[in-house]
């Protein structure tokens, strides 16, 4: 608590295990290694198989360096063993399932028991206390209520926490403004993508967004920039809190950033991280960037052993000022699977994001379609501007594009086509924003 950024902590008696010394944590971690491991091996079949491939034993783990020789689990297991075979429990203990898409048109199912819905209620108790949030506060819930993970997960943490929640769900814009404005809403829960689509939507309704208690934004479920956190909360005057999670562990409530804003505290006791080199498997040392694995150390239903997330991050071991001792992981900027090519060189939408933002007069909204011609590659960057610039003179126009296709190139090294369109062409998303369109015929 040296640091002035983190006057805001807020200390709920479920954030204890977020302050626990590092010695006994890993204690803690061991443990439950130990017994989700045996608990997979007795129930699940596949992790048995594959256990078995490679002569091991639930005793074999005898240290936390040996849960590197277990196997991993990708997201093609949950289709092929769709819809039943990972849950541990017998359905009659299992309480809630929910779906996330998948590889294929089948979504991939996730279960959980009664412990497993309050475990996940206290990670979340965990995040909004992490975001300065407690009892008092008004919490509007716009996370998408149904098989997402979202917006029931938020919607039980938030009850947990002692605020009250407004379960607005996703959409219905207008109705959205109109509850944050007329309750008082002091935190809105819901994409970042959807968030900027409700300030710029209650501006052209002539609402004042910084006249109103909103104070935070706790915001996740798809990649963002510092550079669109940095702009919500200039234009939304909030904090806006970067929280992470995923269906195959839990949904949200697996990470959150506090209030010094640097980096995703990770809810270790629950939440076995590590980081490996997507290529090769390796476990990579801390501080080092490649994909985040996860095990889940306490979910009795539906147990995940080193589940490949492909989210590329890295591990924080340097204390935060906020005093959490468990680890956090950089802000997820890309995944090692929405990675494209082209003319042979990768590139990834969060990376033309940062290159638009970086110049001024363009709005976070934009779209990358990739089409081929004669066996060319192309891209194009539609991005809007605002309703000043484009009303302008043709020449200043022309000098943003230029600007714009000058910054693209500098951060990924090619040249790209930018279109600038006016406000509002680009279709908008009220969960997560569709950046890609990929016309080229693979
Ligand atoms: O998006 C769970 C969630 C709901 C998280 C609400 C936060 C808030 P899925 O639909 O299974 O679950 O998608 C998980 O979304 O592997 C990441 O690629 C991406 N993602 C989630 N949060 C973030 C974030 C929910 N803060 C996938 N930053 C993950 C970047 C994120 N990517």
């Amino acid at each position: 608590m040296s640091d002035v950024k983190c006057t805001s902590n807020v200390f709920h008696p479920n954030s204890a295990m977020d302050f626990l010394p590092v010695g006994q944590l890993r204690q803690l971690q061991l443990a439950r290694y130990q017994a989700i491991v045996r608990r997979a091996y007795e129930k699940v079949e596949l992790f048995r198989k594959r256990m078995e491939e490679r002569s091991l034993k639930p005793e074999d783990i005898k240290s936390l360096d040996d849960v590197a020789k277990l196997p991993f689990t990708i997201k093609t297991d949950l289709r092929d063993t769709y819809p039943f075979d990972l849950f541990a429990s017998e359905m009659s203990d299992i309480v809630r399932l929910h779906a996330s898409s998948g590889t294929t048109g089948k979504p991939i199912v996730v279960a959980y028991t009664q412990q497993d819905v309050d475990v996940w209620a206290s990670v979340m108790v965990r995040t909004f206390a992490a975001c300065g949030l407690g009892k008092g506060d008004i919490i509007q819930n716009s996370y998408g209520y149904g098989l997402f993970t979202g917006g029931l997960g938020a919607h039980y943490g938030a009850e947990a926490l002692g605020a009250t929640v407004i379960p607005t769900s996703g959409g219905n814009t207008e109705r959205q403004i109109m509850v944050l404005k007329d309750f008082n809403v002091t935190a809105i829960c819901c994409t970042p993508s959807y968030f900027l689509h409700i300030i710029e939507r209650a501006g052209e309704m002539g609402i004042d967004f910084k006249a109103l208690p909103l104070k935070a934004g706790i915001f996740g479920a798809e990649p963002w920039t510092e550079n669109m956190r940095v702009r919500i909360e200039e234009e939304g005057g909030i904090k806006a809190y970067d929280i992470y999670g995923l269906s195959e562990i839990i949904g949200p409530g697996v990470a959150s950033a506090c209030c010094a804003q640097e980096g995703l505290h990770i809810f270790e006791d629950h939440f076995y991280p590590e980081i490996i080199d997507p290529q090769t498997g390796d476990p990579q040392p801390d501080g080092t960037e490649g994909e985040l694995v996860f095990t889940t150390l306490s979910k009795w239903a539906m147990p995940m052993i080193r589940y490949r997330t492909r989210d590329i991050t890295r591990l924080m071991t340097e204390q935060c000022p906020c005093g959490r001792t468990v680890r956090r992981i950089a802000r997820i900027g890309r995944r090692s699977d929405d990675m494209f090519i082209i003319r042979g060189v990768n590139v990834f939408p969060s990376q033309i994001e940062e290159a638009l933002l970086a110049v001024e007069g363009t709005l976070p909204h934009y779209q990358i379609v990739l089409t081929r011609a004669k066996g060319l590659d192309n891209m194009e960057v539609q991005v809007e501007v605002t309703a000043d610039l484009f009303s302008d003179k043709i020449g200043a126009m022309e000098g943003l594009q230029q600007k714009l296709g000058k910054s693209v190139e500098h951060i990924i090294g090619i040249r790209a086509k930018v279109s600038l369109v006016e406000p509002h062409t680009i279709a908008r998303s009220e969960g997560k924003a569709k950046r890609l369109i990929d016309k080229r015929e693979m």
